[in-house]
């Protein structure tokens, strides 16, 4: 099961347009990576409901930029399936609802466990701290802290993090351009 899973996985992966960078969207159930992905694709507010699977678009943020991203479903039981989409990874996004402070340290372990597979090693990070319109949403400084980003500059992920709102788009557009200049900057 988890063979063939991975050959599906494997034929999507090349069946791409042109060339566009490889970015995987992960994060915990409720972060908001679906809805991040539709407001970058359409610009739109989808009324999204918990993504069993995966959902994947190719999108150009901003000029020169080219992403396939891979939105895969977050909720705790299909987590295990996330390592099925590591491979040839151009970068990644992790995405925190930052209203969450229940679940960030949960949020902290499934991250550092993604960056210590093989298939991630050197894969530049960028955090989108989401929900920042919701109260006591943890600020970018504390989440750094949090997430313990800085362990990871001693190791080899690059990283950023950037805030954001999906809702308004807030904040989306920068962490995209990032990722583009990171990727780009990685692959010299
Ligand atoms: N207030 C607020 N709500 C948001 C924001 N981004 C997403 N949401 C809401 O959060 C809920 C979950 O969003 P999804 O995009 O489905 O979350 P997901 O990370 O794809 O979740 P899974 O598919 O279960 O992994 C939805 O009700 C969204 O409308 C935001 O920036 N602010
Ligand atoms: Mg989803």
């Amino acid at each position: 099961m988890g063979l063939y899973f991975s050959k599906l996985i494997e034929l999507f992966a090349n069946w791409n347009e042109g060339n566009p960078s490889r970015i995987l969207l992960l994060g915990l159930d409720n972060a908001g990576k679906t809805t991040i992905l539709y407001k970058v694709k359409l610009n739109e507010n989808v009324c999204s409901i918990p993504t069993i699977g995966f959902n994947v678009e190719t999108v150009s943020p901003c000029k020169g930029v080219s992403f396939t991203v891979w939105d895969v479903g977050g909720q705790e039981k299909i987590r295990r399936l996330w390592k099925h989409y590591y491979q040839n990874t151009d970068g990644l996004f992790f995405i925190i609802d930052s209203s969450d402070g229940e679940r960030v340290h949960e949020a902290a372990e499934e991250l550092h466990g993604i960056l210590e597979d093989d298939s991630m090693r050197g894969v530049p990070l960028v955090v989108i701290a989401n929900k920042q319109d919701l109260p006591n949403a943890i600020t970018c400084t504390d989440l750094i802290q949090k997430l313990n980003l800085e362990k990871l500059s001693k190791t080899q992920n690059k990283w950023f993090i950037q805030s954001a709102c999906a809702l308004t788009g807030e904040g989306i557009y920068e962490a995209m351009e990032q990722m583009g200049k990171m990727v780009k900057e990685n692959q010299k």
